[in-house]
């Protein structure tokens, strides 16, 4: 139950290159047209804490970081992100809509690095609690699709991009394992179609998950 003066929080989630950004674009604005306060935020960052995280995750030193590592940061970036950001935001009634957020950890760390789902879960009970967001869409798509969509718009990748085609299909799995886990809170969205179509049924989907006119 959510009273009456509490935000909703709505995750994006997905492989490389399915449109997330593009998505939570384009919802944003449906939300507010539809008259509904939003705050638009990503993970890893958020809020300048978390976004010095992301440049050491995202561009780590030579030698690199330990899948434990990468998981301890990407939480680390998570609690300042929630204490600052997201629950402030949704204490005063805004939609929180979140380009990426914990399924991430567990599908990039957890599947991906092969982690362990057990680590991951561990330290999200620590960090993260019951908290979970209202709604969560994952945009699926085949990897090789998303793939080429990101290296056309930067062709020398970020460092999880660079990782090879194995990975990229643990990641998928692990989304979709987390989607049949989570049925109430997850939509598993197809998004190899137009982003017109695909924004589409993200704005219905919502709007009738969530009981409202978007
Ligand atoms: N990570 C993150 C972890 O490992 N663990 C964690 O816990 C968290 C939170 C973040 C990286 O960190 C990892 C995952 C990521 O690798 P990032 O730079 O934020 O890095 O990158 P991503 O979240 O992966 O986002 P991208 O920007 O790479 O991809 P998006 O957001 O999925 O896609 P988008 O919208 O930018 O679109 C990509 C391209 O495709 C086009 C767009 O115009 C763009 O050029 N496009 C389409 N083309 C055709 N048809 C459509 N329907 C299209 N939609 C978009």
């Amino acid at each position: 139950m959510h009273c009456a003066s509490r935000g909703r929080f709505v995750t994006f989630e997905g492989v490389e290159g399915a449109g997330k950004s593009t998505q939570v674009r384009i919802f944003a604005e449906t939300a507010e047209a539809a008259g509904l306060k939003v705050v638009l935020t990503r993970e890893p960052g958020g809020c300048e804490s978390a976004e010095r995280i992301r440049e050491l995750l995202l561009h780590p030193p030579a030698g690199g970081l330990s899948p434990l590592s990468e998981a301890l940061l990407h939480y680390a970036a998570r609690r300042e992100h929630l204490g600052k950001t997201i629950e402030p935001a949704l204490a005063e009634g805004y939609w929180v809509v979140c380009d990426r957020f914990a399924d991430s950890t567990m599908a990039y760390q957890g599947y991906g690095l092969e982690l362990g789902a057990g680590v991951v879960s561990a330290l999200h009970d620590l960090v993260v609690g019951d908290f979970a967001a209202d709604i969560t869409v994952i945009l699926d798509m085949p990897i090789e699709t998303g793939l080429a969509r990101a290296k056309a718009r930067s062709p020398e990748g970020d460092r999880y991009e660079r990782l090879d085609f194995d990975f990229h299909r643990r990641v998928r799995d692990g989304f979709l394992e987390i989607a049949r886990a989570h049925p109430a809170r997850c939509i598993v969205i197809d998004a190899d179609r137009t982003q017109e179509a695909v924004a589409d049924a993200v704005r219905m989907e919502i709007a009738r998950r969530l009981g409202v006119t978007l």
